[in-house]
C-alpha cells in the first residue's frame, strides 16, 4: 500500500498505516490486507512448464477433478466402469451436464469452477463447452500461468514431486526445472509406505537396498535423499499417512522415518511435512476419488516432536475430529507447525471453525491454508475463498482485541497477515528468495 500520511488529533504525521482503526472499519481493512498480500501456496500438486503435460490446466481438466468425480456419480447413472471408458473430453461433457447444468452448482468444487469461468469473463451458464474449450485452447502456458498467479495473488507455487515417478523422474534427470515462482518438495510415499512395492526401483538405480530395510539400507537412502536434494533443491520432504499411521513402530516405514528421512532433514535443514489421515481406496472403483478419511492416534505426532526435538514437522490432518489435538500439539511442541485444511476439510464451514479454534489457540503462529490444487487455475478459487473465510474471522480477532483495549492498526493487520501467508512458511524453509 502507498505510504500515504495523515494528521493524527495532535497534529504529528503519522503514516497511515500506523493510523488507529476504528472498530467499524476493521473489517474492510482486514479483507483489504487480505487482498493485497500475495500468499506462498505451500502445497499443491501443480507444475512449472518444464514438467510438460504433467501440469493440468484447462476446462477440461477442472472438470474432471477428482473432487467433482466423486460428487458426479451421485448425480449421474453412469457407473464408474462406464465412466472410465470415456474420453477426457466425454468425461468433462457428462460432468458439466450433470453438475452445472441439471442441478445448481453449489459445492464447493463446483462453485469453483463456476468462480474460474467468471473470473476470465466465460459463460457460466452454457449447455456446452465450446466457448471456455476455445478459450483454454488460445493461452500459451508461460503466459497464462503468469496470468492466473496473478489473479490469485500468489507469489510462489509449491509443487509434489516424486522421484520415484517415471515421468518426472525424466525431467529431473533432464536437468529439472528453474522456474523462479515453482518450488520443489521431495515427496517420499513411495518410499516410506509404499516400500514393498518401490524398493526395488531404488535398487536398479544403484543404491544397495532390501525389501527388509536392513543391511545398509538405510544409509543408501539417505544417498538417495541426499542425491534428490542436489537436484531438485526442495523446501521440505513430505509423506502422506493412512489414519492408521503410528509412531514409534517396527515397520519399514517407521524404521525409514526415524532412521533415514529425519535424519536426512536434519542434514539438509529441510522440514518434514506430515499429511496424516487418509483411508486409501475404500471404494477402488472410484479410482483417485475412491479415497476416504479416518480420524488418527495423534500421539505419532506427539512422539515425533518430542523423540525429534531438531527436527521442524509441517503437519496437516485430515479429520475433523484431530483439529483441536493438532492445536493443542502445537502448544507443547514448538518444532510443530500446523498447516492448511486439506481435501474433505477444505469447505467454507469447516476451514471456518478450524481456523478460529487455530487462532484461539496459537494466536498468529499457524500456516492457515494451501490450495492443494491439481489444475492450475483452481488457485484462482481456492485462494479467493480463503481470503473470504479469513477475513470476518481476522475482523472478529482485531474487533475483541480493541473491545479489551488494544488500539488495531493497518500496520499490525499486515503484520500478521504476513506472518500467517508467507513467514511462519520461509521461517521454516529459509527465505524463498535470496
Ligand atoms: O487433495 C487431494 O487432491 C488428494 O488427492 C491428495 O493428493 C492429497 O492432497 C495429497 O497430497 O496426498
Ligand atoms: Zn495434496
Amino acid at each position: 500500500m502507498a505510504a500515504t500520511s495523515v494528521k493524527s488529533p495532535n497534529r504529528k504525521e503519522v503514516p497511515s498505516s500506523a493510523r488507529r482503526i476504528k472498530p467499524a472499519e476493521i473489517a474492510d481493512e482486514a479483507l483489504d490486507v487480505l487482498a493485497s498480500t500475495q500468499v506462498i501456496d505451500i502445497h499443491t500438486h501443480l507444475y512449472s512448464p518444464a514438467f510438460g503435460r504433467i501440469g493440468l490446466w484447462g476446462i477440461d481438466e477442472l472438470l474432471t477433478y477428482h473432487y467433482l468425480e466423486a460428487e458426479f456419480f451421485r448425480s449421474s447413472d453412469t457407473t464408474p466402469e462406464e465412466y472410465w471408458k470415456l474420453s477426457k473430453i466425454e468425461r468433462a461433457d457428462a460432468i458439466w451436464k450433470a453438475l452445472f447444468v441439471e442441478n445448481s452448482p453449489v459445492s464447493e468444487s463446483t462453485r469453483g469452477v463456476i468462480a474460474v469461468l467468471s473470473a476470465f469473463g466465460l459463460p457460466t451458464e452454457a449447455s456446452g463447452l465450446q466457448e471456455a474449450r476455445r478459450f483454454f485452447a488460445a493461452q500459451s502456458i508461460e503466459t497464462h500461468i503468469r496470468k492466473v498467479l496473478q489473479i490469485a495473488g500468489i507469489s510462489d507455487v509449491v509443487m509434489t514431486n516424486d522421484p520415484l515417478d517415471p515421468e518426472e523422474r525424466a525431467v529431473w534427470m533432464g536437468g529439472g526445472q528453474n522456474h523462479p515462482q515453482f518450488h520443489a518438495v521431495l515427496r517420499l510415499d513411495r518410499i516410506l509406505w509404499g516400500w514393498p512395492q518401490h524398493w526395488q526401483q531404488l535398487a536398479s538405480e544403484g543404491y544397495a537396498v532390501d525389501e527388509h530395510g536392513s543391511g545398509k539400507s538405510v544409509s543408501e537412502v539417505r544417498r538417495f535423499l541426499a542425491d534428490w536434494h542436489k537436484r531438485m533443491r526442495p523446501l521440505y520432504m513430505a509423506v502422506s499417512l493412512a489414519d492408521t499411521f503410528q509412531f514409534p513402530d517396527e515397520s519399514v516405514t517407521g524404521q525409514l522415518l526415524s532412521e533415514a528421512v529425519l535424519p536426512s532433514c536434519r542434514e539438509l535443514g529441510l522440514p518434514m511435512s506430515l499429511m496424516i489421515g487418509v483411508r486409501r481406496q475404500v471404494n477402488p472403483r472410484l479410482r483417485l476419488a475412491g479415497d476416504a478419511v479416518g480420524k488418527a492416534d495423534l500421539r505419532a505426532v506427539e512422539n515425533l516432536c518430542r523423540s525429534f526435538p531438531d527436527n521442524r514437522f509441517l503437519v496437516s490432518v485430515l479429520s475433523r475430529e484431530n483439529q483441536h489435538e493438532l492445536a493443542v500439539y502445537a502448544r507443547k511442541f514448538n518444532n510443530l507447525m500446523p498447516f492448511g485444511c486439506w481435501w474433505f476439510l477444505n469447505n467454507p464451514s469447516i476451514v471456518e471453525e478450524v481456523t478460529r479454534e487455530r487462532m484461539e489457540l496459537l494466536g498468529t503462529s499457524f500456516i492457515p491454508q494451501h490450495s492443494d490444487a491439481r489444475v492450475l487455475e483452481q488457485v484462482i478459487y481456492k485462494w479467493q475463498n480463503t481470503r473470504r473465510t479469513l477475513a470476518p474471522i481476522l475482523a472478529n480477532a482485531y474487533q475483541l482485541l480493541h473491545a479489551d483495549g488494544a488500539e488495531i492498526t493497518r500496520q499490525k493487520i499486515q503484520r500478521d497477515v504476513n506472518r500467517l501467508f508467507r513467514a511462519n512458511f520461509e521461517k521454516w524453509t529459509g527465505p524463498l528468495r535470496a
